[in-house]
């Protein structure tokens, strides 16, 4: 059923990389395509965010001679070392051939700068740099948003809990997402979107 032009949909990082046999995969992450292109049709506004890393990103494990999903601290905090994931211009950062893309009328691209991971679709993991989105959003009269994609507890989480920093409503459909769960992550991201405020949904 259509949901009224005062809410919009979210769709976090669909793309290859995260799915089975991408570089850094989540489990199931393709599982929740179909619900998702489903649940597109539904809204009147509709963006996908694209994570899309320079070759050389500062959050790659082999930029540090470090293994992948262990620590560092950056300039401006703790960061977590991926695989080498998401690089512009190959089939990983592309979206998964099964999603509906022209359903959405947005995309916002996210990790560019070599220096700076960004998790969240509002702002990059300095917790301050923005993506433009929320003037998006706020220009189009949007006050409450739907999350739904990958990964649950990086960015969606992230997402979701700036959205609800920036005074949107904010719901996760946790049944349209997929979880990395790194040493308890996905629990950890769940009490924090909760005391954000952030509705979790199936
Ligand atoms: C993501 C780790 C690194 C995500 C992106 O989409 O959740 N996670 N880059
Ligand atoms: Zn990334």
């Amino acid at each position: 059923m259509m949901r009224p032009d005062h809410e919009a949909l979210i769709v976090i990082d669909v793309q290859n990389d995260f799915c089975p046999g991408g570089a850094l995969a989540v489990e199931d992450g393709d599982a929740i395509i179909p619900r998702i292109n489903a649940l597109m049709a539904d809204f009147a506004t509709v963006v996908l965010t694209q994570d899309f890393h320079p070759a050389h990103h500062a959050s790659f494990a082999a930029m540090h001679d470090a293994a992948p999903f262990s620590m560092i601290y950056m300039p401006y905090g703790p960061q977590v070392l991926w695989p080498t994931h998401c690089v512009q211009g190959t089939t990983g950062v592309a979206f998964h051939a099964a999603l509906l893309t022209d359903r959405a009328q947005m995309i916002i691209r996210k990790g560019f700068r070599a220096q700076i991971d960004s998790y969240s679709a509002f702002f990059e993991n300095d917790r301050t740099t923005p993506t433009g989105l929320e003037g998006y959003l706020k220009t189009r009269g949007v006050t409450q948003i739907t999350l739904v994609g990958l990964a649950t507890d990086y960015c969606v989480a992230y997402s979701a809990m700036d959205a609800a920093r920036l005074g949107f409503g904010a719901t996760v459909l946790e049944g349209a997402c997929r979880a990395i769960d790194l040493n308890g992550s996905l629990a950890d991201a769940r009490e924090k979107m909760r005391a954000a405020g952030v509705r979790l949904e199936d």
